[in-house]
């Protein structure tokens, strides 16, 4: 019998930190796979997830809860594996929270602005992407010092603090850190592979593969439903009957399109002038690019900064 089904994206990996605990507690989740941008936004899914976010669980019986770890907890509270996941008392649930809460803050800047970058879901930001090196870093040398002395994060079981570390590390030990900058964390290694060979991990992430070799410069532009930004709305289907003058009203175009065509790209200079330094290199392709003809250059002094 269902238990309830999660409305997401494929490949969400905060989803599987529910669908992880439904293994273990044995009950029936299932993933709804769903169009972004678009099957979040109806009235109806507002209506119960207000911000109009994934993943989001609808119960059997007709529950709803949003944000992936309060999914995450209400499943695993509601199966066989409830003590073991969540702890049996208030010191051990305590622990179980801070994990599950810290490794996933620490940890969702960094793989958006590096790795979802890299795979260009999102703009390359080099400044951005060597900060959040350095701040994935300290993370992993953090937890390989927990993994010194521990098999799992609390307690002598996998808990939902692993599920959940396992869920927020897996983009990094996919597509980035390959063996060169996995070597410096084998505690964390032997604990990431010791989570990912369970069969209840297993059943939903099936085998993991390993980066191979970090690239990198992002990746043509490949952005997954759940990454990418939302697509131009369609212009709504005309209903029948609809043959109103303000309906067949033409696009009036924009003046500015009458201009002719400029060789200097702005967006290519917003994105030159943030991966560079300022002095001497980005200003001096400004002045190499700077089309005179196109582009007229202003002052503007502020009067509140
Ligand atoms: N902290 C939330 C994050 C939810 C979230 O930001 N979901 C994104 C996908 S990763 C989303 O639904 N974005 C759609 C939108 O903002 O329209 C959780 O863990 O559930």
């Amino acid at each position: 019998m269902s238990f309830g089904s999660i409305a997401a994206y494929k490949g969400s990996t905060p989803t599987y930190k529910a669908l992880i605990a439904a293994k273990y507690g044995k009950l029936d989740v299932s993933l709804k796979n769903i169009e972004m941008h678009k099957d979040n936004k109806t009235p109806e899914f507002l209506a119960k997830f207000p911000f109009g976010k994934v993943p989001a669980f609808t119960g059997a019986d007709g529950y709803t809860i949003f944000e992936s770890s309060a999914i995450a907890q209400y499943v695993a509270a509601s199966g066989s594996a409830k003590d073991q996941l969540l702890g049996s008392d208030i010191k051990t649930q305590a622990q179980i929270t801070q994990w599950v809460d810290s490794i996933s803050n620490e940890l969702q800047h960094s793989v958006v602005v590096w790795v979802y970058a890299l795979l260009g879901y999102y703009p390359w930001n080099a400044d951005a992407v060597s900060r959040a090196q350095t701040d994935v870093k300290r993370v992993l040398s953090v937890l390989d010092g927990v993994f010194l002395s521990r098999t799992f994060l609390v307690g002598d079981k996998v808990t939902l603090a692993d599920i959940s570390a396992v869920c927020a590390l897996y983009h990094f030990y996919t597509v980035v850190l390959d063996p060169e900058h996995r070597a410096p964390y084998p505690n964390l290694n032997r604990w990431f592979e010791t989570c990912i060979n369970q069969p209840e991990f297993k059943a939903v992430l099936g085998e993991v593969k390993f980066c191979e070799k970090q690239p990198t410069k992002p990746q043509a532009k490949a952005a997954p439903k759940e990454a990418s930004k939302p697509a131009k709305a369609a212009a709504p289907a005309k209903e029948a009957g609809d043959e109103s003058p303000a309906a067949e009203k033409p696009k009036e175009k924009n003046p500015l399109d009458l201009l002719p065509k400029s060789s200097f790209v702005l967006d290519e200079w917003k994105r030159f002038y943030s991966n560079n330094d300022t002095r001497p290199t980005a200003i001096n392709w400004f002045w190499d690019k700077f089309d005179p003809e196109g582009y007229s250059i202003w002052r503007v002094s502020y009067h509140y900064n």
